[in-house]
């Protein structure tokens, strides 16, 4: 059969984009992100665009801006050329059978395809995935500037402009006690103003985590993302039965496609599930995770790479065809870079992202801050994240 829409050409680029302030997490810190930015054109004109980021190279995970845009200009941009671009499942099938895994890349080029039939049709992308439920969201703001003043200077800004009223603490680097202390001076500095939430990235094993994490309840955190390592699901469901009735568990980096939700939701080992469109290798692949929550009774929340505008704008698309047994999300990533790559932010309304309408995923490209940010003009190497002194050279 003919392609009606037939996919005719697919490019990737690396940015590399300063953040407003160095972002430090478990793992180390980060100064700059380096977002890949796939436009996918079909043979009718239409042009989208999708994204991939990743936190300091592949220290979040095994992909990395490089390896993304090398799977992409290899091997899925290839299998794809000439495909119909009306077929997101063919899409995606094809993108598998020539590559495993990769799921970043996958993710990028699925949001590209996808933003381009969604602006062939005229139709925002959501209507696409299933039609719009939601809104707005509570959006969260990361406290991870390592510096208590600092971190507390940032919150009451944003509670002030009305911007933010999560904050997400990283902790996970220093010693538990330090950990514990910071958390605790930040809530008593929020008297009581704000929801809080720690995200470990699996810092910790699991007897630390039973024996600090009541400490951090008792300060006042409500939500506690991947306190141990992606493979310890055993402590994350101990976590779960002993604390779950006083905080929720959130599984980030074990849950990526919908078996690993299955096999949450089956050991009933985690509350909530952090959604993000990178990790579980596209849009359509972030609903099949989303209903697998919603079928155990399981909570989301729209999760982040720290994308630019375009995933951001992407993953808000999606998160809004979703139930609204949800968290809030965190797509704040273009409020943390010097500068984004579009014509308008998407706005923030009384501590509520307002979801976007399109067409396509709804915001515009800026060609010139394309140029500015991209790697190959700059002549900008890989990032690799600070280690500080964790680990011995
Ligand atoms: C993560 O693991 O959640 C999301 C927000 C943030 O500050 O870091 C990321 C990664
Ligand atoms: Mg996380």
């Amino acid at each position: 059969m003919t392609a009606r829409y037939p996919i005719e050409r697919i490019e990737a680029r690396i940015l590399d984009i300063p953040t407003i302030r160095p972002h430090k997490l478990s793992f180390g810190a980060i100064s700059r992100q380096s977002p890949v930015i796939v436009q996918l054109w079909l043979a009718n004109g239409a042009c989208g665009f999708g994204e991939a980021a990743t936190i300091g190279g592949p220290s979040w995970n095994e992909e990395s801006p490089e390896s993304i845009k090398h799977a992409i200009d290899g091997y899925l941009a290839p299998a794809l050329i000439g495909l119909d671009g009306a077929s997101f499942g063919g899409a995606l099938a094809r993108m598998d059978a020539f590559c495993k895994g990769n799921y970043f890349a996958k993710s990028a080029v699925e949001m590209a395809l996808i933003d381009a039939y969604s602006r062939t049709l005229g139709l925002p992308a959501y209507q696409l995935l299933g039609g719009k439920r939601i809104k707005s969201l509570p959006l969260a703001w990361t406290l991870a500037s390592g510096d208590v003043n600092k971190d507390l200077e940032e919150a009451q800004l944003r509670l002030e402009q009305k911007r933010h009223r999560i904050f997400k603490m990283k902790i996970g680097a220093r010693t538990p006690e330090q950990d514990v202390a910071h958390v605790s001076q930040i809530a008593r500095g929020l008297q009581g103003k704000a929801t809080l939430t720690v995200d470990v990235n699996q810092a910790w094993d699991g007897s630390t985590a039973r024996r600090f994490l009541p400490q951090m309840i008792d300060a006042g955190v409500t939500l506690i993302e991947q306190p141990v390592a992606k493979w310890n699901v055993e402590a994350l469901k101990t976590l779960s039965e002993t604390l779950g009735h006083r905080a929720s568990i959130m599984a980030d980096e074990t849950v990526c496609s919908p078996q690993d939700a299955m096999m949450l939701a089956r050991a009933q080992a985690s509350q909530v599930f952090s959604l993000k469109v990178a990790k579980h290798g596209g849009l359509l692949r972030t609903k099949e995770v989303a209903a697998v929550a919603e079928a155990a009774d399981i909570a989301w929340y729209g999760g982040t790479m720290l994308e630019t505008s375009i995933g951001s704008a992407a993953s808000a698309h999606v998160f809004s065809t979703l139930g609204n047994k949800h968290h809030g999300c965190e797509l704040f990533g273009p409020q943390l870079l010097v500068d984004d790559i579009v014509t308008e932010l998407m706005p923030i309304v009384d501590f509520e992202l307002q979801l976007p309408d399109g067409p396509g995923i709804g915001v515009e490209i800026d060609p010139a801050k394309l140029d500015r940010f991209d790697r190959a003009r700059a002549g900008l190497t890989a990032t690799h994240i600070d280690l500080g002194q964790k680990v011995a050279a």
